[in-house]
């Protein structure tokens, strides 16, 4: 078996970085993706995303011939899946939607054929990589697959979850252990093979089940230990401790290792997968739920300091509420990063422009217009220097461009460090 001509259905920032590494390694590649533009994009060797040297990458394999897009699939020896899996619209709760898979699956039925490996890698609630096959196998009763013919079937289904971090993608793709899930051993093995193809790290093999919860797993024990971060950061707020060196000082344990707090969670997986364990396990998931709800609180808690902090210097007799400037620093769902989707500074920003009626002003380096729900509310885009003139300064992303600055803050200014990245002398 070999698996030379591969399909990547879903090319954005997962499918895009797997498929150029594939044609790297002068696998043939197809990617393919309902959104035209970004096909027509890949096809110039343009990306239109951003991920450090994504482009270079894309450009090299499209020249030379390894890469294409389209939007329909092509026969191929390999099929991977990497699409969304956002939550239901419309139903209460964070119930997780199959329907990007269950498209993809739709796409690929016509053009599979005996010997096939289909994989699943987007993040994915238990089961439903049995739900992928059992799509297939309804839209082709003519081939047999793992969930009825076992071994034998024609078909073989595996999930191997992405365990990349935005920012550092191509590097991990490469580097990190791979946890392979097959419906049955021969499926395991037939995927390994693919992934041996660019991975360095460790294949390593279990079920598509286990698979599955272990993606789960890894993202809910890190927004678990953040919101452990984030509930001591509001404890030691109220007890006058710096949080900071309390976590410094903890984390000098052996056997203790807390993460950082922030003004919440962000992000397009941290925020989203814990919910994918707790809507298929209700009553049992009382912790993992705990945790999303201390982190998704955390930005109102944010708010209600800043709030605190204008009615110190108003209280001062310093100034009126509509004369107190308050200054955003940092808009991107964590550093040195553009991406504001599911942006907890964002979310901040938003609601200070919402509740105060004086100045609001935001810096973000990253980016060069902001977005509308801020120019509606009369946010401006400024500089660093404008921003550390205002009455309260408000960090909210650690991008580099600001870390370890040390400010001298006048009697008229406060700030409100989430990060705790200023020194103030
Ligand atoms: N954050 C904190 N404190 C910390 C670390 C992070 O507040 O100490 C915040 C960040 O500011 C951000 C959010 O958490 O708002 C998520 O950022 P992140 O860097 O922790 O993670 P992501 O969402 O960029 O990527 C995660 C990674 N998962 C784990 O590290 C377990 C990555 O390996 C996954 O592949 C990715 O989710 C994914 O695609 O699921």
């Amino acid at each position: 078996m070999s698996f030379e001509n591969i399909v990547v259905v879903g090319l954005g920032y997962i499918g895009l970085p797997t498929a150029a590494v594939f044609a790297s390694r002068k696998k043939r590649v197809l990617g393919v993706d309902i959104n035209a533009d970004a096909v027509n994009l890949i096809n110039q060797g343009e990306v239109h995303i951003v991920e450090p040297d994504l482009d270079m990458l894309v450009h090299a394999a499209v020249s030379e011939g390894y890469l294409r897009a389209s939007t329909e699939p092509e026969p191929a020896d390999a099929f991977l899946i990497a699409v969304p899996t956002p939550f239901k619209t419309g139903v209460a709760g964070h119930e997780p939607d199959l329907a990007y898979i269950q498209a993809a699956c739709d796409s690929i039925a016509p053009v599979l054929q005996k010997g096939n490996l289909v994989v699943l890698e987007s993040t994915s609630p238990v089961g439903a990589t049995e739900q992928m096959a059992g799509w297939l196998a309804k839209a082709r009763p003519d081939l047999s697959f793992p969930q009825n013919s076992g071994e034998d079937s024609d078909i073989r289904i595996a999930h191997c979850p992405e365990r990349v971090l935005p920012g550092h993608i191509l590097r991990e793709l490469v580097h990190n252990d791979r946890v392979i899930g097959g419906m049955t051993p021969r499926c395991s093995e037939a995927a390994v093979l693919l992934y041996q193809a660019f991975v360095e790290g460790e294949c390593i093999l279990t079920n598509a089940r286990t698979a599955e919860m272990c993606k789960l797993t890894e993202n809910s024990f890190r927004d678990t230990n953040i919101a452990f971060a984030n509930e001591l950061s509001i404890i030691c707020d109220k007890q006058n401790i710096d949080v900071w060196e309390l976590i410094r000082l903890a984390n000098r344990h052996p056997r203790v290792n807390i993460l950082q707090p922030g003004p919440g969670v962000g992000g397009h997986c941290i925020a989203v997968d814990p919910w994918f364990i707790v809507s298929g396990n209700p009553d049992e998931a009382r912790l993992i739920r705990a945790a999303r709800e201390v982190n998704d609180k955390k930005p109102d808690w944010v708010c209600s300091k800043v709030n605190e902090l204008a009615g110190e210097l108003i209280n001062g007799g310093q100034t009126t509420r509509e004369a107190v400037s308050i200054a955003c620093l940092g808009l991107s769902f964590k550093a040195d990063i553009d991406d504001l989707r599911e942006s907890p500074a964002l979310k901040i920003a938003e609601m200070i422009a919402e509740l105060h009626p004086g100045k609001v002003i935001a810096v973000e380096p990253h980016i060069e217009a902001l977005p509308s729900q801020l120019t509606d509310r009369g946010v401006r885009l400024t500089n660093l220097d404008e921003a550390l003139q205002a009455n309260i300064v408000v960090l909210l992303v650690d991008h580099k461009e600001w870390k370890s600055l040390s400010v001298s803050f006048g009697i008229h200014q406060r700030l409100l460090d989430t990060r705790g990245v200023i020194a103030q002398s």
